[in-house]
């Protein structure tokens, strides 16, 4: 049980508006300036191996190398990624939309280079494997992420509907697509965000990027945080388990793992 705890964020107004629309945001996690500051150290992190001991002694003693990409899950291994996902900014937030008990279930970083592919429009929800899937993410631009350099939309209000998912075209990052006969792309809104700045949608909710066909880099990093009653059907690697961000664990369906260390 974290004793810690964060107060809840939202009004009750923006708490109608995430459940009408799906999305909310940006809100400010930190300046602009300090997420330029802290971008070398996330740099980093992405040049590094999860799990290869660094000398930090941080990695578990039965750990796998290179079991799941650079980019994913690296609050497993890097305090300075698990501190973004767990920041107060974000779980006061989170409290005030699902309660007090989250659970931190992945992290993925989105590196979108000049010249990267789209990214399909889709629900999460339709890929992952939770049951029942109830996820929030918060998605958090580390560079600057404009309609320039292929900025996430959303349309709001898709959550309210369980669109089909079928095959992507050639030219897309995911292997499925929403069907697009079930909503209007010219309903799409522009979540452009500053350093440091984040959104926050759920399973359902609409979302895709464009091809990056700018010559300006666009990292963001999802968090996606679950409640206890969600069962995690398949882990990601043996490594994988989940910190509790928030609260308390009175489910048990779950392997919880501590956060790491200063690594
Ligand atoms: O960063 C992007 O372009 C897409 C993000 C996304 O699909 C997600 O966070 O689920």
């Amino acid at each position: 049980m974290i004793t810690e705890t964060v107060s809840p964020q939202l009004t009750a107004e923006e708490v109608t508006t995430f459940k009408e629309q799906g999305y909310l945001g940006p809100f400010p996690m930190m300046s602009p300036e300090e997420m330029v500051a802290l971008t070398p150290d996330i740099e980093a992190v992405l040049e590094s191996d999860p799990f290869v001991d660094t000398g930090s002694g941080n990695a578990p003693p039965n750990a796998s190398k290179r079991r799941y990409k650079r980019e994913h899950n690296r609050h497993l291994d890097k305090r300075v990624i698990y501190s973004l996902a767990a920041h107060p900014e974000i779980i006061g937030r989170m409290v005030s939309l699902y309660g007090p008990d989250l659970l931190l279930w992945r992290t993925n970083f989105f590196v979108k280079y000049a010249g990267s592919k789209r990214i399909p429009w889709h629900q999460d929800f339709n890929y992952w494997p939770l049951e029942p899937p109830v996820i929030c993410s918060a998605w958090i631009a580390v560079d600057p992420s404009t309609v320039e350099n292929s900025c996430v939309q959303v349309i709001p209000g898709s959550h309210r509907k369980v669109i089909p998912h079928v095959k992507a075209d050639e030219d897309m990052v995911f292997q499925e697509m929403g069907d697009e006969k079930y909503y209007d792309a010219n309903d799409a809104v522009d979540l452009e965000m500053q350093p440091g700045e984040f959104i926050l949608f759920n399973e359902r909710t609409l979302h895709h990027s464009h091809p990056n066909s700018s010559d300006k880099r666009r990292i963001g990093l999802a968090v996606r945080v679950i409640l206890p009653f969600v069962t995690v059907l398949r882990y990601d690697s043996p490594e994988h388990g989940l910190p509790m961000l928030h609260g308390e664990d009175r489910m048990g369906f779950n392997k919880l793992v501590a956060p790491p260390g200063n690594a």
